[in-house]
């Protein structure tokens, strides 16, 4: 099958299907039983990352349970921080930890733009597994954090409440702010058009904190990043589309879509659907939003919202998807009853 056939590449082009395409953000993950048992395999959260046999299969596993639409890359936003020379490590039950970038002098030590492929050459043969290991119909999705979220871990060293510490730096030393913001730009440019070069059909870039932007500066940390990064990869490779997902940005997903050239664009729980459907979809592609907590509790509601949230899009480009991550204590079950709610 050519990708410009494959549904979600057809909903990516702006065309409204019957039944829109669908998959899950965190598809692989500590919810599947197969997936704890590929990461127990491989030692550690990071060991399954940087082994592209094992990565790979975790990535098919929910493909082959569900077969979803789309199937995202099993990888991490902080490879990145990682590979420009940052420790990154995960505490058990807690998260992610790196050192962290508070001084001109932190930011010193950082590698090289051309340094990141050292470290990241296992995710490309990730892609490149997969790319000749999916059914033909399903879509292969590349992925990098966005500057400003990548920037919050490796300033604060660890996920914070607030962001604190990265809104500190910004207006407390806004040279070093600005000039790593550029190197994680750039490297995640990089690193984005290696995973097309490799395999991948889309990218989606993770603004998971662009919410926490004060207003005045979400056009210059998140959106002109975005803009910037997207500018390049189709400098390279004008047709490949690109997600964006400027989390929690309430209505500045308008100027963030009408800005960067996204082919389509994320929306979290907290958007009302109907909103979306008046104000966002006549601009692009809208992908969501499904509250993550009703594969937890299933039942009539969880039928009730996947109809209604379908039928709040079905006039436009629509990919169903859940406005957040799915979480450890979700129910496989559940994603079945999801998923016959919306092809039935
Ligand atoms: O214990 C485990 O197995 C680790 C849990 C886990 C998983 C499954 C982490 C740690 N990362 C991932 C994979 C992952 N992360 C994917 C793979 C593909 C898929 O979706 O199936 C993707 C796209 C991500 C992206 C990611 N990592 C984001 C952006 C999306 C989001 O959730 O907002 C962020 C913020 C991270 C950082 C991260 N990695 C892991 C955790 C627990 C976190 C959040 C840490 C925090 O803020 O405290």
């Amino acid at each position: 099958m050519q990708t410009s056939e494959k549904t979600l590449m057809r909903a990516l082009a702006g065309e409204s299907l019957p039944v829109p395409p669908v998959w899950m953000m965190r598809q692989a993950g500590r919810y599947l039983p197969e997936y704890r048992a590929t990461r127990a395999q491989a030692g550690s959260f990071l060991e399954l990352c940087y082994n592209p046999e094992l990565a790979a299969e975790v990535t098919l596993q929910p493909i082959r349970r569900y077969g979803f639409d789309a199937s995202i890359l099993f990888a991490d936003i902080l490879l990145v921080p990682q590979a420009l020379g940052a420790d990154l490590w995960f505490v058990e039950g807690e998260g992610p930890r790196l050192s962290t970038i508070t001084s001109a002098e932190d930011y010193a030590k950082l590698k090289p733009i051309e340094d990141i492929h050292e470290t990241l050459a296992p995710v490309y043969e990730t892609v490149r597994i997969l790319s000749r290991a999916l059914p033909q119909e399903t879509t292969l999705i590349g992925f990098a954090g966005a500057p400003w979220t990548v920037a919050t871990y490796m300033i604060a060293g660890r996920g914070t409440k607030d962001q604190g510490p990265a809104r500190k730096l910004m207006y407390g030393d806004t040279g070093t702010f600005d000039r790593l913001m550029d190197k994680i730009s750039d490297a995640t440019a990089e690193y984005l058009i290696a995973q097309i070069e490799a395999g991948a059909e889309v990218v989606k870039l993770f603004d998971s904190w662009a919410g926490a932007l004060p207003g005045a500066v979400f056009d210059k940390y998140a959106v002109q990043p975005a803009r910037k990064i997207i500018e390049r990869i189709h400098a390279v490779h004008p047709h490949v589309p690109v997600i964006g997902f400027p989390r929690q940005a309430g209505e500045k997903v308008i100027p963030f879509v009408e800005a960067t050239g996204v082919a389509a664009c994320g929306i979290d729980t907290s958007v009302d659907p109907a909103w979306a459907a008046k104000n966002l979809q006549p601009l692009t592609c809208v992908q969501g939003n499904l509250d993550p907590m009703l594969l937890v509790t299933g039942g009539d509601a969880l039928v009730r919202s996947v109809k209604e949230t379908a039928a709040a899009f079905a006039d436009g480009p629509y990919i169903f998807n859940l406005g957040h991550g799915i979480t450890p204590d979700a129910d496989p079950a559940n994603v079945d009853v999801m998923l016959k709610a919306l092809r039935c």
